[in-house]
């Protein structure tokens, strides 16, 4: 069996758009198994840019199978568009192309409506959501009032289930929020319709993706978001509603632990955080406002401004565990060139003592200052660079750091945004 998770070991935008596609080269199928169009992927390949949200980063190469499995949640107006976009782009969309699982969770239109009014009500408390309604669509799930995309096959179930649905909802924006009620049968029709236009995407990918693996097919499982957004092991409640670690897979994708044999960890040189929370390394002076510019750091869903910060390896060693990384992906090296010394955390100051560990409680976290290793800098020379070799030596000591501090291999440097500034680490 052949199963090879790409996770995003830090609080997201780490680059696993980018690896996953590197990756997917030779891969036969890729695979989402958590969160829904929240997420941004970026892949450049020659001069060209795709921004992916909710369809695998596997959709650029026509041979390959892309599967949006149980464990996400759609929202099917942005997928019929970000379909409607890659086609406009010249890229494949095809039935024989993507899978839908038929068990994921829909997002409806009361979510997002949900997700914008909750926010606002925890004032200065928000968590800094992407707005997708992707939170209050997992709460209805585990609440057991969601509808699920089998759910439109039958147009007589999904209205009785919608109807008493948007009636609590409706009661919810009204009293407690003051909002503005949402209308049923715009809703019923608009559903209806997306199904008609989706419905031959859709299958038991549960049965697509076991096929594969017993065929001993490479099947590539695209994490999205990062360890820190996790619902259980992230910086809570500063984190997104699923499970973004290895362990995800499982449950959203529905494979077995069995079936999986390597887990990639993406990682950035440095740190970034879209959204609110404790943030230890963060620099909240010029150095990273050169690394925002440098690096491009604005949300690819929301534009936001991404806040920066020296690498954490603390952080990178309890994603290492958590996911049993295998390996290590190592991206934006180039966006760190022509900085003279570069620091990187080797552990906290936490009541007196030095710690390794990431605590669990938000308010011990906040007190944790970092502990830094000084590093000398690279150049630009970095982006040219198309093998390990040919790297700064100052590069690679720092690689080789990263290694040593979370006893994982690095296989991939990446060096600049394009596929081609991919570098397979021996
Ligand atoms: P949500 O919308 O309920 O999942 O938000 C909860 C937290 O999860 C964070 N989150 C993300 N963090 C980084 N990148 C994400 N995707 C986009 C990107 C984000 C964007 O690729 O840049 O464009 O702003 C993503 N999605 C969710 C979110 O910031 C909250 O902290
Ligand atoms: P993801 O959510 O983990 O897929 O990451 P995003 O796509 O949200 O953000 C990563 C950004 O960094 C994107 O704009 C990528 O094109 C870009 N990127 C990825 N790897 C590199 C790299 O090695 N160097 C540079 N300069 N940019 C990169
Ligand atoms: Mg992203």
């Amino acid at each position: 069996m052949s199963g090879t998770v790409v996770i995003g070991a830090q609080w997201g935008d780490e680059g696993k758009g980018k690896i996953t596609d590197f990756l997917a080269e030779s891969s036969d199928v890729v695979v989402r198994y958590q969160g829904g169009n929240n997420a941004g992927h970026t892949v450049e390949v020659g001069d060209r840019k795709y921004k992916l949200h909710l369809i695998p980063s596997g959709i650029l190469y026509d041979d390959k199978l892309c599967v949006i499995g149980d464990g996400v949640v759609i929202d099917p107006e942005a997928l019929l568009n970000e379909i409607s976009y890659l086609e406009g782009e010249g890229v494949k969309v095809t039935p024989e192309k993507l899978v839908i699982s038929d068990r994921a969770h829909l997002i409806m239109p009361y979510h997002k409506v949900l997700d914008g009014l909750s926010e606002k009500s925890r004032g200065k408390g928000d968590i800094g959501t992407t707005g997708k309604g992707i939170g209050p669509c997992y709460s209805d799930k585990h609440e057991r009032s969601g509808l699920r995309v089998c759910d439109l096959k039958h147009p007589e179930y999904f209205k009785e289930r919608l109807m008493a649905a948007i009636e609590v909802k409706n009661r919810i924006i009204k009293d407690v929020y003051k909002g503005e009620e949402l209308d049923f049968n715009a809703i019923y029709n608009s559903y209806i319709e997306y199904y008609s236009r989706l419905k031959d995407y859709i299958a038991d990918t549960t049965v697509v993706v076991y096929n594969a693996l017993k065929g001993n097919k490479k099947v590539l499982f695209e994490g999205a978001q990062g360890t820190l957004l996790d619902i259980d092991y992230g910086t809570y409640p500063y984190v997104t509603s699923s499970h973004p670690i290895s362990g995800g897979v499982c449950i959203g994708a529905g494979v077995g632990p069995t079936m999986i044999s390597r887990a990639v960890g993406v990682c950035k040189s440095y740190t970034t955080r879209v959204g609110k929370g404790p943030f230890p390394t963060e620099l909240e002076d010029e150095m990273g406002e050169y690394i925002r510019e440098k690096g491009f750091e604005y949300g690819t869903t929301t534009g936001r401004a991404r806040r920066c910060g020296w690498l954490d390896l603390v952080i990178l060693k309890y994603a290492a565990r958590l996911s049993g990384l295998t390996s290590l992906a190592i991206t934006k090296l180039d966006t760190l060139s022509n900085i003279d010394k570069i620091k990187v955390c080797v552990g906290y100051e936490f009541d007196g003592k030095v710690i390794d560990y990431f605590p669990a409680s938000m308010e011990d976290l906040a007190k944790c200052r970092p502990v830094y290793k000084e590093f000398d800098g690279w150049d630009d020379s970095v982006q040219n660079a198309s093998s390990f070799d040919e790297l700064h030596d100052n590069a690679k000591k720092y690689i080789r750091f990263i290694e040593e501090y979370t006893g994982v291999k690095v296989s991939i440097v990446s060096v600049g945004p394009n596929r081609s500034q991919t570098i397979v680490a021996g």
